[in-house]
């Protein structure tokens, strides 16, 4: 899919306080959060998007992660309810800004939540992972919504996979029926056929990384991922990811690409 838009929000004063399961990495330095954003943003532009950068928004610590707010596939988009009370409330002015570009705007509704983050799109189907956040009757609406516009899905159990926060936690879809997946993510019918390069153990956390346009962009310091997609004749552009790691947070969770 080509990309000429994306919507990302810049961390607020509370960004430290985003929820976070993997606390041993220590508390995130805002400035050097809004530094490695910056450089986001930046790279995001080089791959030729027109970004729309959303104020900080200090009552919402997790806001900087639109991903979660919204599924956007070409012929719909849909805002999520996302799982987590606390960011509930971050819907509002994703929807606002995301009227702009998209009049017609589907919505989640409860008991369903979905994040984003949960929801794969590779060539008209979307993989949809239950999770902690995203629960069965979300995955049902969303699904009915993407069915009514054409589009497949299936679902994926993720929770009994702690170190996954999210669907795309552990897997990434690169364009050209390529997946990067990282070891031990739960096996599915719907990517079989496709070529699927593992991440070892100790890289996991580089298995979600986001195709956009020519580019591949990955997380810095994960040198066995980057020689491979290198190696596959791929352009690789790494982000140092650092605070957004401290709070669960991968490269696609910041912005919504569209
Ligand atoms: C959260 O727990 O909601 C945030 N601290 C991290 C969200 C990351 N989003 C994503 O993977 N799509």
């Amino acid at each position: 899919m080509h990309f000429t838009k994306a919507l990302v929000r810049v961390p607020g004063s509370t960004f430290v306080d985003g929820l976070t399961s993997s606390g041993d990495l220590g508390r995130p330095d805002l400035s050097k959060a809004l530094e490695q954003h910056g450089e986001y943003c930046r790279v995001l532009g080089e791959c030729g998007l027109e970004i729309t950068v959303l104020p900080a928004d200090g009552r919402y610590p997790d806001g900087t992660f639109v991903e979660d707010t919204a599924v956007l596939a070409e012929r719909v988009g849909v805002i999520t309810r996302p799982g987590a009370p606390s960011r509930a409330g971050e819907v509002q002015s994703i929807a606002a800004a995301l009227g702009r570009f998209r009049p017609e705007l589907e919505q989640i509704e409860a008991p369903g939540t979905v994040d984003g983050g949960d929801i794969c799109e590779f060539d008209g189907h979307f993989l949809i992972g239950l999770s902690e956040r995203t629960n069965e009757a979300g995955a049902r609406q969303l699904g009915r919504i993407l069915a009514l516009h054409g589009y497949s899905h299936s679902t994926l159990d993720i929770r009994g996979h702690r170190s996954l926060l999210h669907l795309k936690s552990g897997i990434s879809y690169l364009g050209d029926r390529r997946f990067v997946v990282a070891k031990g993510f739960p096996k599915t019918q719907a990517t079989s056929g496709f070529e699927i390069i593992e991440v070892a153990s100790e890289e996991a956390y580089a298995a979600n990384c986001i195709r956009v346009n020519d580019y591949v962009l990955i997380a810095s310091g994960y040198p066995g991922l980057a020689a491979r997609l290198g190696n596959l004749g791929l352009q690789i552009k790494s982000l140092d990811m650092s605070e957004f790691r401290k709070l669960d947070g991968g490269l696609s969770c910041l912005s919504l690409r569209f």
